[in-house]
Order: structure tokens, then C-alpha cells, then sequence
């Protein structure tokens, strides 16, 4: 599959400026500092199309790339970057603006095909649990990519990803995905996912 354009669509501070288009939407989500960034620029093979390593936190918009591809099913899609959570020194009042903003897009999105969700392979915290409940809880079933499975040592890793799988009440072996921004592991497992989930939905 090769990648023929990223566009950078726009950044929406309110639901009046989420895109009106028709496309599939693909949405990333998960707390600050996860490795978000880093992997929509390793998905995308882009240096620096997602800025890495800003003050975390301060990203609090719903950023919307457009991507055209070889694929069949994924020619012309939505990536959007979605505000992390989980941030304790943000203020209250950007924190105050940006759940609802998530929660607007989460629920209002009806092209949405697929939520990613990020976790840390070193730590899955509370508030990411309760994430993927609420996510379920609004009829979502998220995708979750273990972030910096590169920093786990080899007999680490296959407990970790036992652990996320209870932890986060995920059966199916196919919906965790453990991933390295740093040497692309994960990464064609990942495009399968959402090549599989956007032809699923065609077929609708
Ligand atoms: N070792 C390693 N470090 C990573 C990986 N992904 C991100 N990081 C580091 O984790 C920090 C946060 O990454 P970033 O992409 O900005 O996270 P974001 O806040 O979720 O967008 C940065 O210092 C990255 O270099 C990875 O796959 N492996
Ligand atoms: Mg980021």
C-alpha cells in the first residue's frame, strides 16, 4: 500500500468546525505524552506531521489530516488526532473545554469507522480504563495500540500485552496491537486493521 498524499485539513476548537465531508474517519486517542504524535508520523511516514514532544497538554484541538492511499478500501480518509487526556497541570479551564470537545466528536461523528486508542506499555492508567469504558459505553469498539513496546525487554512484552487484554477486558487477539514508533513494529498490523475495519463498513 503506498501512501500518495497527507494533508493537513484544519484544527477545530468546536464542533461547528468539524469537517463536513463525507469521507471515513479513522480517530486517535489517548493521554498525553502516550506516543500519539509519534505514531501518526510513523503510520504516515512523516518526519514531523504531528509535532512531537510539545508542552504536553497544550494540544487540545481535534486536528484533521487528509489521506489518500493505493487502498482499495482506505483511498481517501480522515485521520484525526484527537486531544489527550489525563493531564493534571493544564488548566481548568482549557480542561473544562476539552472533554466536551472530545465527547462532541466521539459521539457525533457518523463516518467514524474506527477509535484507536493508545496505551503505554508501561503503565495503562485508571483514566485510560475509563476511557475505553466510556468509549464502549457509546457503542465504540476501540482498537488498542500498546505504545513503546520497544522499551520492553523480550519476556516483558508478552505479559504486558496478557495484562492490557484483562485489564481493559479485550478478548480479541486481534484488537491489540503492541507498536514501536521507533522501529515501525506494529505498523502493518495497524494499516490491516483499518484497511479491514473501512472495508467492513463498505460492505454494509
Ligand atoms: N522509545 C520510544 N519512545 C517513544 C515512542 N513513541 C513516542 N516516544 C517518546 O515519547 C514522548 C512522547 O511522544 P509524543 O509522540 O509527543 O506523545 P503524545 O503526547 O501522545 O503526542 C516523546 O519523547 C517521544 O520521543 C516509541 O515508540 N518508542
Ligand atoms: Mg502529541
Amino acid at each position: 500500500m503506498k501512501i500518495f498524499a497527507v494533508e493537513f485539513i484544519k484544527s477545530c476548537l468546536a464542533p461547528e468546525q468539524f469537517p463536513s465531508g463525507a469521507l471515513q474517519e479513522v480517530a486517535f486517542v489517548g493521554r498525553s505524552n502516550v506516543g500519539k504524535s509519534s505514531l501518526i508520523n510513523s503510520l504516515l511516514n512523516r518526519r514531523d506531521l504531528a509535532k512531537v514532544s510539545r508542552t504536553p497538554g497544550k494540544t487540545q484541538a481535534v486536528n484533521v489530516f487528509q489521506i489518500s492511499t493505493s487502498d482499495l478500501h482506505l483511498s481517501q480518509f480522515y485521520l484525526v488526532d484527537l486531544p489527550g487526556y489525563g493531564f493534571a497541570n493544564v488548566p481548568k479551564t482549557v480542561r473544562n473545554q476539552w472533554g466536551p470537545l472530545l465527547e462532541s466528536y466521539l459521539l457525533g461523528r457518523t463516518a467514524l469507522i474506527r477509535v484507536v486508542l493508545l496505551v503505554d506499555s508501561r503503565v495503562v492508567t485508571d483514566q485510560d480504563r475509563q476511557t475505553m469504558a466510556w468509549l464502549r459505553s457509546i457503542g465504540h469498539d476501540p482498537l488498542i495500540v500498546v505504545t513503546k513496546v520497544d522499551k520492553l525487554k523480550t519476556n516483558e512484552r508478552v505479559r504486558t500485552v496478557r495484562q492490557i487484554h484483562q485489564s481493559l477486558g479485550v478478548a480479541d487477539e486481534d484488537a491489540v496491537i503492541p507498536y514501536s514508533s521507533m522501529t515501525g513494529e506494529g505498523r502493518d498490523r495497524l494499516w490491516g486493521s483499518l484497511r479491514e475495519a473501512a472495508g467492513r463498513r463498505r460492505d454494509v
